[in-house]
């Protein structure tokens, strides 16, 4: 018998993204809504009647009604594809009054998942589940999973959400850490894991799917979930990573020299059709030195393509001044302008001084040629 199932995790429905402009917030919430139709579709494709969630389909404990009522409907477009949820450190079990509501209104084909107890999903196939209780379980919930005694001549598949190694979300590190060899121990066909955001395996037998929908520079490119087919108990899972992202999260190293062209370098790092950038949150750090000419350059391009990207940042702090000649001549041949020009120049080179000053410095001249630039322009 062949079994075949979506392994998705960390949807982080109704995660507000507040640190970003309006603009690019509204997009990012309708984008993880979508999430649930794509998984569907991933589903579909992949002639499997199973979604596995491990854990935090919701950002918190306390979703708007919109959120959650929306999710359910989504999820009830298609009633022969099952929804398996785990509650994770986002949307523990704590959430009585969330998931209470949620219970009530799911459709048959959804799922949510209190107990750690064994369940036969399909015919052959039994999940091993470990809801978080609450936010901080402060203990591993898989553990139980290693003395559950289940047919021999059954699929054994674990679903869990938490930390193995150093790989934690949250960063909270040590506590409640997953054994990295809990499938084996377990004596389990697949573990499907959420908590972190990337795609990782941490073995054959043992994945994390990552978010479907990326949310931040930390995990870059496009979410994904996993495509799992099982052959039989013991078979080694396929597994397949499927797009369902419509965002790209990218952030570039942008190192210079003088000489070469900023510009350009910006450029080169950029995807190339305006119509492509809109799906794009790119942010780009400047290192290295450029000439006056060379930063306003650069800065002129990130103006102009600012508004082509769904966000766009160019952070230039790293970036130091190379002060040379013909940028001096261009600010003035003598004079009080060149004067003060020369004074910031030698200040932002003067390594005597502390980095904040150098910095100030390198900015105020930077400041007065682009004036003097837009004054001739
Ligand atoms: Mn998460």
């Amino acid at each position: 018998m062949t079994f075949r199932f979506i392994h998705s995790a960390d949807l982080h429905l109704g995660r507000r993204f507040g640190n970003l402009p309006d603009e690019a917030r509204g997009r990012l919430v309708e984008a993880r809504h979508q999430i649930i139709p794509r998984l569907i579709r991933a589903a579909r494709d992949h002639h499997a009647r199973h979604i596995l969630v491990a854990g935090d389909l919701f950002d918190t404990e306390t979703p708007t009604d919109t959120v959650w009522q929306q999710a359910l409907a989504a999820m009830g477009a298609d009633p022969e594809v099952a929804w398996w949820i785990i509650p994770g450190n986002h949307d523990s079990l704590g959430a009585e009054s969330l998931w209470k509501r949620f219970k009530e209104r799911a459709g048959g084909n959804v799922h949510l998942i209190e107990t750690a107890a064994p369940i036969d999903i399909a015919p052959g196939v039994v999940l091993l589940p470990a809801p978080l209780p609450r936010r901080f379980p402060g203990r591993d919930l898989t553990e139980w999973m290693a003395g559950c005694e289940t047919d021999p001549r059954a699929l054994r598949i674990g679903l869990a959400h938490g930390a193995i190694r150093d790989f934690s979300e949250d960063g909270q590190g040590a506590e409640g850490i997953i054994p990295p060899d809990r499938a084996q121990t377990a004596r389990l066909d697949y573990l499907a894991l959420g908590d972190w955001h990337g795609r990782i395996a941490v073995g054959h037998r043992c994945w994390y799917a990552g978010s479907p929908e990326r949310d931040g520079f930390r995990h870059p490119g496009l979410g994904t979930c996993n495509a799992v087919t099982i052959a039989g108990p013991g078979a080694v899972p396929e597994v397949v990573a499927v797009e369902t992202g419509a965002f790209t999260w990218a952030e570039e190293d942008l190192p210079l020299l003088p000489g070469q062209s900023a510009a350009a370098a910006l450029g080169a790092l950029m995807p190339a059709g305006p119509a492509l950038r809109r799906d794009h949150l790119m942010r780009f750090v400047a290192s290295g030195r450029a000439t006056l000419a060379e930063r306003a350059a650069l800065e002129t391009l990130a103006a102009s393509v600012r508004g082509d990207f769904c966000h766009f940042v160019l952070d230039a702090t790293g970036l130091s001044l190379e002060c040379d000649a013909t940028d001096m001549d261009e600010i003035d041949h003598a004079g009080a302008l060149r004067l003060a020009a020369e004074s910031l120049g030698a200040a932002a080179r003067d390594e005597a001084r502390p980095e904040v000053e150098r910095r100030v410095a390198a900015g105020a001249l930077n400041r007065l040629y682009g004036y003097l630039r837009e004054d001739r322009a």
